[in-house]
């Protein structure tokens, strides 16, 4: 059977099956999917093509119709408004996300959903960084995607063995290709995951060639890129906002500006399957609260010392373990303080309620 034009863009029974045990009235409503995200307002896709769309007002108040702000890649259900915008109604359950602190409101922030692979990119030509690859690691392990590292800028180097080695020390489960952009060496590889239907995350630094492997995996000039010759991640961001991009053969790419700010949220599924030694070491420890500064019997520290575990990966660890600690006590604070503010509210309204009877 022919798939229509939401399936073509990943739409499946994980979705539909929601959508069949909702309460909710759905006449008229039918699923969408979010492209990109402005200001107030967002570009879609619906069974009849490409609209603006907008979030129902009530939607803001009612949390059983809306769990939260839709994101690139969502599912949602809108009703069809062929002279003007869609009605945003429900953002349907995600497949994968990816989360980070949206440090002015101190909450969580949903920046990509429902990817299926996510291509972990670093140059070729650029300082070579371990542990930023293992920042992404962990963030993707948790997203419920599966990660692809892809290096780029193949035609400004000779050997890459060093840099692939590394990488495979520290994810030997994980698939590593080189590529060129300009050269198209090494894309074919990439067929297998860009495939039909599926939707793929970029997510590197700025100036690392995101936006010139969408172009020339579209075959042609979709995404603007740098095209002043810079120093990778010095340069401004060219890239300025998350887009979903539909390839010829029905693959979907996410294009991000460089995520380097890609906080860590609540990742601790993600630090466990990419910090899996480590773990298991701590796991050994004589006592079960173990710190692994001076306590006996510490089989990390005696990791460290004997060289199995070096100290740049335990410190790493360390570091993203206390930033996603951070980013999860921040949004207690901050829920706290909403709790409180609303109740504030209720009891003066009580009490104003009170006066005037
Ligand atoms: N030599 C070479 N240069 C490349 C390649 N891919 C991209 N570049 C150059 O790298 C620069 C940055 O490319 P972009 O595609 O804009 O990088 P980006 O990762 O999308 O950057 P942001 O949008 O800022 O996150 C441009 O000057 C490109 O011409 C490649 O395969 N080889
Ligand atoms: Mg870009
Ligand atoms: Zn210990």
């Amino acid at each position: 059977m022919d798939k229509n034009n939401m399936q073509k863009y990943g739409y499946d029974d994980f979705f539909q099956n929601q959508v069949n045990k909702l309460n909710i009235s759905l006449t008229e409503l039918v699923p969408a999917r979010i492209t990109a995200v402005h200001k107030e307002q967002y570009s879609l896709v619906t069974d009849c093509g490409e609209n603006a769309g907008k979030l129902k007002g009530s939607l803001f108040y009612n949390h059983k119709i809306l769990n939260v702000y839709p994101t690139v890649g969502d599912f949602v259900l809108v009703k069809p408004n062929p002279l003007g915008e869609d009605i945003i109604y429900h953002v349907l359950e995600k497949k994968s996300k990816f989360s980070r602190l949206d440090s002015f409101n101190e909450v969580e922030q949903i920046v990509a959903a429902n990817f299926d692979y996510v291509f972990i990119m670093i140059s070729l030509n650029n300082d070579f960084n371990v542990n930023r690859i293992e920042r992404y690691l962990a963030a993707t392990w948790q997203s419920g995607a599966l990660p692809v590292i892809i290096m780029t800028k193949l035609d400004l180097c000779d050997n890459y063995s060093l840099q692939k080695a590394r990488i495979e020390e520290i994810a030997p489960a994980v698939p590593v290709i080189a590529v060129s952009a300009f050269t198209g060496e090494g894309l074919e590889e990439l067929w297998s995951y860009i495939a039909p239907y599926k939707t793929v995350v970029f997510l590197g630094s700025s100036g690392i060639g995101k936006s010139s492997l969408v172009n020339a995996l579209c075959g042609e000039e979709i995404m603007k890129v740098n095209t002043i010759r810079e120093d990778d991640s010095k340069g401004r961001h060219t890239t300025t906002h998350r887009q979903l991009i539909k390839l010829k053969n029905h693959a979907m790419i996410i294009d991000t500006p460089g995520m380097r700010e890609l906080g860590m949220w609540d990742v601790s599924q993600g630090l466990g399957v990419v910090f899996d030694e480590i773990e298991t070491l701590s796991q050994n420890c004589r006592f079960t609260d173990c710190k692994h500064e001076s306590e006996p019997g510490c089989f990390v520290r005696a990791a460290l010392e004997s060289g199995e575990l070096s100290s740049e990966r335990w410190n790493n660890y360390i570091k993203l373990k206390r930033e996603a600690k951070f980013a999860e006590s921040k949004e207690n604070v901050s829920l706290r303080l909403k709790e409180k503010a609303k109740w504030k509210t209720i009891s003066k309204f009580q009490k104003q309620t009170k006066r005037r009877l």
